[in-house]
């Protein structure tokens, strides 16, 4: 019997709410603009979206500093809405997953109004407070990711609670097992209404070294790199301690049938991989960001990919990301050209592709103005290129005032060139990159080496990047340049004959070849004979 897991099967698209499509013109997306555009997301051909944080919040970090974690934003729209897109998502045969924020919640949320209260208040230890050092300072040096302490002092109670983010977004005592109960109760809400999963927000920061001990620096920063960056976080996050929280959380996702959980996390491969947890009872997919921070280079790719696949574990099914909210786009970092070629490879590596929307479009980095920033990062520590707005602006939908985004006025700007980079615009030309993606998704679904066929290594150059998807017999050889100058398998790596099922420029379909030559940022899906 073969395996027919949506989430080993599928491809998962993220949809940031605030920007993928605005319903009554207060210019931030919602709902409603959500199913508004579920026709556009079956064309397509994606099987899931993850959509980040609709719960009611302060938005200090848009969203994931929640307040109420069985609510929606009424920004977002309501309960009514959120179940009416999950029936029509369900409708087309997309599923929905949300997005869970456990480490931290806002600093509004009654449960750290309460903690705060006092000393012995009930709530107290569901958050993480420390006397002052001996000195009157911050228990130890920790900092925050978005720069700065990552404790903050909260005069009326003489105590510091620890933050990973913002101090609006404290983070919860997840060692305290009313607060797992209280947690796993929210995820049984989301699961009863008939979600398909979560992808957790930072899950190996969960648990901290229960002594609190002080980072060690770290001997690679420089001054160019953000604060967090001047400490390992050695006892900050990654804790041993964190696989039994995940397996228990998995448990709840196995008290119901064919849900998935995702989880986010930021970790070298060898300990990436122990996320699936022991005999696989952790995180079905933890996310693999390998494409997101590797140089664009086809050896240090292919080392890479080599290196994940031998570290996942027996059974645990891999995963590839190129792009989410908060990294530049795989177009600015790459360029437009390479970004097709980063496309195809997405979505022939084996392991469920995540695509972040606008990639599609071969959205760029969109400037924004020092007056129209957003994000609380960037406005920590500016001017360095570590705010994340510029990957977080309005999905581009046609022609009109706003690129059909809102009526309003967008809460971030849109790309320059809105006017021509546009879904309806996009999808009449029939060589664009929105085009690509569909096709290579088509491709995906249509192959079954592809979707589910093993992986091996050809050869990688510098620029060339050539790799083997094989399933029942059908060898399917991938061809990737990404380089500026023609190239072609090196003597002796030649793969043998077949056809050609697709080109990232779109324009060589069912070409018979043997040894081909690729033109500067093309890639080939070949099937071998
Ligand atoms: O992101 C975690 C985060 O900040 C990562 O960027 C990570 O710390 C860093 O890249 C390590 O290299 C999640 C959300 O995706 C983000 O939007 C939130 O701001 C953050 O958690 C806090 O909830």
């Amino acid at each position: 019997m073969p395996d027919t897991t949506w989430w080993k099967r599928g491809i998962v698209y993220q949809i940031y709410p605030r920007s993928f499509q605005d319903s009554d013109g207060d210019g931030i997306g919602d709902l409603a603009g959500i199913r508004s555009r579920l026709d556009y997301l079956a064309w397509l051909g994606v099987d899931a979206i993850w959509i980040s944080p609709i719960y009611p919040s302060p938005m200090a970090d848009f969203g994931y500093d929640v307040a109420d974690y069985c609510g929606i934003h009424p920004m977002f729209g309501s309960m009514e809405a959120f179940d009416s897109l999950v029936r029509e998502a369900h409708a087309r045969r997309l599923r929905v997953i949300l997005d869970f924020v456990p480490n931290h919640s806002s600093d509004q949320h009654p449960w750290f109004r309460e903690s705060r209260r006092s000393r012995d208040d009930p709530r107290r230890d569901w958050y993480i407070w420390r006397d002052p050092a001996p000195d009157g300072g911050p228990p130890n040096n920790w900092i925050s990711n978005f720069g700065g302490p990552a404790w903050s002092y909260d005069e009326a109670t003489g105590q510091y609670y620890y933050h990973a983010f913002l101090k609006e977004q404290p983070d919860l005592n997840w060692r305290n097992l009313e607060v797992r109960a209280a947690m796993f109760d929210a995820l049984r809400f989301w699961l009863n209404r008939g979600v398909d999963g979560f992808r957790v927000d930072v899950i190996w920061h969960l648990a901290k070294d229960p002594d609190f001990r002080d980072n060690p620096p770290n001997p690679g920063w420089d001054s160019g790199q953000p604060e967090i960056n001047r400490f390992l976080q050695r006892y900050s996050a990654d804790h041993p301690d964190i696989l039994d929280i995940v397996e228990e959380m998995r448990g709840v996702i196995d008290e119901y049938e064919d849900r998935v959980l995702i989880g986010e996390i930021y970790l070298p491969i060898d300990r990436l991989v122990a996320y699936y947890g022991r005999d696989l009872k952790g995180t079905h997919l933890p996310f693999n960001f390998q494409l997101i921070q590797a140089a664009w280079n086809a050896r240090d790719i292919a080392a890479l990919a080599d290196e994940y696949e031998r570290a996942l574990p027996e059974g645990g099914w891999p995963n590839w990301v190129l792009g989410n909210h908060d990294k530049p786009r795989i177009a600015a970092r790459v360029g437009e050209a390479q970004a097709r070629v980063a496309a195809m490879m997405l979505l022939t590596l084996r392991g469920t592709p995540t695509m972040y929307y606008g990639d599609e479009l071969g959205l760029g980095r969109v400037e924004i103005p020092a007056e129209a920033v957003q994000d609380p990062w960037e406005r920590n520590e500016p001017g360095q290129g570590f705010g994340r707005d510029p990957q977080r602006t309005p999905m581009q939908w046609d022609e009109t005032p706003n690129a059909g985004f809102t009526d309003g006025t967008p809460w971030l700007p849109l790309s320059q060139d809105h006017e021509t980079r546009n879904v309806e615009a996009l999808r009449r030309d029939p060589v664009s990159v929105l085009n690509l993606y569909r096709r290579l998704i088509e491709l995906r679904r249509a192959t079954p080496a592809l979707r589910v066929g093993s992986f091996r290594s050809v050869c990688a150059t510098e620029t060339l990047l050539a790799y083997e998807r094989e399933s029942d017999g059908r060898r399917i050889l991938v061809l990737l340049n990404l380089g500026r100058s023609e190239e072609r398998l090196p003597p002796g790596a030649e793969a043998g004959r077949g056809r050609i099922l697709l080109s990232t420029h779109l324009d060589r379909g069912d070409e018979v070849v043997s040894d081909p030559v690729l033109r500067a940022g093309e890639g080939l899906v070949v099937e071998l004979d």
